[in-house]
């Protein structure tokens, strides 16, 4: 079993964060740091640690991640100017966090993918 982050505290409430969207497959809150007006995660309650340990039985809630984020971008107001969906995985993708997430940034032209 991969390690448990803050992230499973959040979604047990153990610990406070802005949750935007809860079901029971995944939850989304606002992110601590927020790198554009809109950012927002948004994680399956299943502890999957990162994208490398995807399971084919994961597909199903990975998909509705995807569900949600469609749902967050129009409730955010982001959909039409559109939006930007990140997942890292590890250190060379910039993973902090080892709960598998899915970035939601929106509200500004977010530039260039990459930096160079
Ligand atoms: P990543 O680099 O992809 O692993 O992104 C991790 C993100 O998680 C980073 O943008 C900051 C955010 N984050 C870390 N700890 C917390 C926390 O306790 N609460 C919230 N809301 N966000 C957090």
């Amino acid at each position: 079993m991969p390690e448990e982050t803050i992230f499973s505290k959040i979604i047990r409430k153990e610990i406070p964060a802005d949750i935007v969207y809860e079901d029971d497959r995944v939850t989304a809150f606002r992110d601590i740091n927020p790198q554009a007006p809109t950012h927002i995660l948004i994680i399956p309650n299943k502890l999957i640690a990162t994208a490398n340990d995807v399971q084919p039985e994961d597909e199903q809630t990975l998909g509705h991640l995807f569900i949600v984020a469609a749902k967050l971008a129009h409730d955010e107001g982001v959909a039409d100017d559109g939006y930007r969906l990140i997942v890292n995985c590890n250190k060379h993708g910039g993973q902090e966090v080892f709960h598998l997430h899915m970035h939601l940034l929106g509200g500004r032209k977010l530039g260039p993918m990459l930096s160079r």
